[in-house]
């Protein structure tokens, strides 16, 4: 007699184990959403690959496996004692160590943090780097703050993560509101604690003293390829392009200058005020010299750079008319409406520089109106994958030339695109990066941990 199958029907179980997410995770509706986007495109792999579907798989792999929240008391400038809350979320460690950013800004959550570290993980395990998915950060926000208090914070914050972090076990790195500053203290502050030179242990350190050449370029530069790749792959050219693209900080900056070098341009940029729309094009040397060394704002921009710009408080950076867009702040910053106005200006590709910025009704609008739509686990991976490189430096104690690292970029970005390609193709669904992305990290991802066992 054939034995019945205990197996239950792949797309019962996901449906299963996405209301068990909502129950069992309350509140949390960032992670929610991402954990979604996730399940409802692993059900053609489940079907497939029948030892994928046993339901332990998943349900593990939608657990983190650990997560850390502390204390983090600082004292401000006047005397004033402040406490925030520190997070990281230890998701999966199958394919090497936890490996994700921290983030500092204020709408800084448990639900955030876990729908960063669960992207962090297929993003991850795309650039093939060996690198498991965390991520951390905390609600201070340091906008505002003198060095001095950032400093006190990074040190305070320190204080408790050292002891759950290490070039085996977990690198974090910057993400919004962490940038070389905040690297440079949080180091210090591990060094003095462990008294060990742990190059690896922080990545986005400074060329000077262990970090990589093009990592602070990184991810701009590395969505400004995978939006070509996706164009090209369409028989269309980046060069001669108009863009639009949103945020101001380290993301945009260098999708900006990228977009510039390879002969597209990029016509606005944002922050959480307002945007400014340049007809001339962004002219980057003005907009770095505002956010990176006075720390303003975009207003101060178009005040400054006259004619060719204007500032417009409060506006939606989707609203200027173009044929790529490059959300590059934050979460859910291009909804349903702007994706609307979007394709009637007939825009031709949307590739996520920042994590999740679009919405899901967003995403199904551009797909459906045949747009290239590049999901930022794939479009965004260059940043972490030169955190990887880093790595790699720090562990031989060699610093290679920015030629070299960017060259390794490059081959691993069009190898993300190929690889997000072929797998949707595969699938039987030709043109959705979104599935091809899912897919091709998950099975990386469920092939190493089926081989590790029940951990
Ligand atoms: P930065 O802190 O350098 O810049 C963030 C930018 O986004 C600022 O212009 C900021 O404006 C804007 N922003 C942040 N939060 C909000 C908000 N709630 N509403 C509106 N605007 C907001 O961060 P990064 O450039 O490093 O990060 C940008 C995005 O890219 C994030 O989604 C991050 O997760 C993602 N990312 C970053 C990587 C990296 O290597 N840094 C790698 C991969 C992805 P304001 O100053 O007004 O807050
Ligand atoms: O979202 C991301 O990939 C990052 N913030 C970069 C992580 C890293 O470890 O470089």
């Amino acid at each position: 007699m054939t034995p019945v199958s205990s197996r239950p029907d792949p797309k019962m179980s996901l449906d299963q184990i996405r209301a068990e997410i909502e129950r069992r995770n309350p509140a949390e509706p960032e992670f929610h959403q991402a954990a979604r986007e996730v399940l409802e495109t692993l059900a053609p792999v489940l079907a497939a690959r029948p030892e994928y579907a046993d339901p332990g798989l998943v349900e593990r792999l939608i657990e983190p496996e650990r997560q850390i929240i502390f204390r983090v008391p600082w004292t401000d400038d006047n005397g004033r004692v402040h406490v925030n809350r520190g997070f990281r979320i230890e998701f999966n460690s199958a394919l090497g160590p936890y490996k994700g950013g921290l983030r500092f800004h204020p709408s800084v959550n448990l639900g955030i943090i876990k729908f960063l570290g669960f992207e962090q993980i297929f993003k991850n395990a795309l650039t093939g780097l060996g690198i498991g998915g965390g991520k951390g950060g905390s609600d201070f926000d340091p906008q505002g703050r003198s060095d001095a208090e950032v400093m006190r914070f990074c040190q305070s914050f320190m204080t408790e993560l050292y002891r759950h972090i290490g070039e085996y076990t977990d690198i974090p790195a910057g993400d919004i509101g962490v940038g070389a500053r905040e690297i440079g203290y949080l180091f210090g502050q591990y060094r003095r604690i462990t008294n060990r030179w742990e190059g690896g242990v922080l990545t986005g350190k400074a060329a000077g003293w262990g970090g990589s050449l093009i990592r602070p370029e990184a991810t701009g530069y590395g969505n400004v390829l995978f939006a070509e790749a996706m164009l090209r792959a369409r028989g269309e050219e980046l060069a001669g392009q108009t863009a639009v693209v949103s945020g101001s900080g380290n993301v945009a900056i260098y999708t900006i200058q990228k977009l510039t070098a390879l002969g597209a341009t990029p016509v606005t940029c944002s922050d959480s005020g307002g945007y400014v729309v340049d007809e001339k094009g962004i002219d980057l040397e003005l907009l770095r010299q505002i956010k990176e060394v006075e720390r303003g704002r975009v207003s101060t921009y178009a005040e400054r750079r006259g004619g060719s710009a204007r500032y417009v408080p409060g506006g939606r950076v989707w609203e200027v008319p173009a044929d790529v867009a490059l959300p590059s702040a934050t979460q859910n910053e291009l909804n349903a409406d702007d994706a609307a106005t979007l394709i009637r200006n007939g825009v031709k590709a949307v590739s996520e520089g920042a994590n999740m910025p679009t919405t899901p009704d967003a995403v199904d609008l551009l797909q459906q109106a045949g747009v290239a739509f590049g999901p930022g686990k794939a479009a965004n991976a260059g940043g972490v994958a030169v955190s990887a490189l880093e790595m790699t430096q720090n562990a031989s104690r060699m610093a290679w030339k920015a030629d070299h690292v960017e060259a390794e970029l490059a081959r691993i970005m069009t190898d993300i695109h190929t690889t997000c390609a072929e797998t949707a193709e595969r699938y039987g669904v030709p043109g959705d990066y979104v599935a091809g992305a899912n897919i091709a990290g998950f099975e990386r991802v469920a092939d190493a941990m089926l081989a590790q066992g029940i951990i």
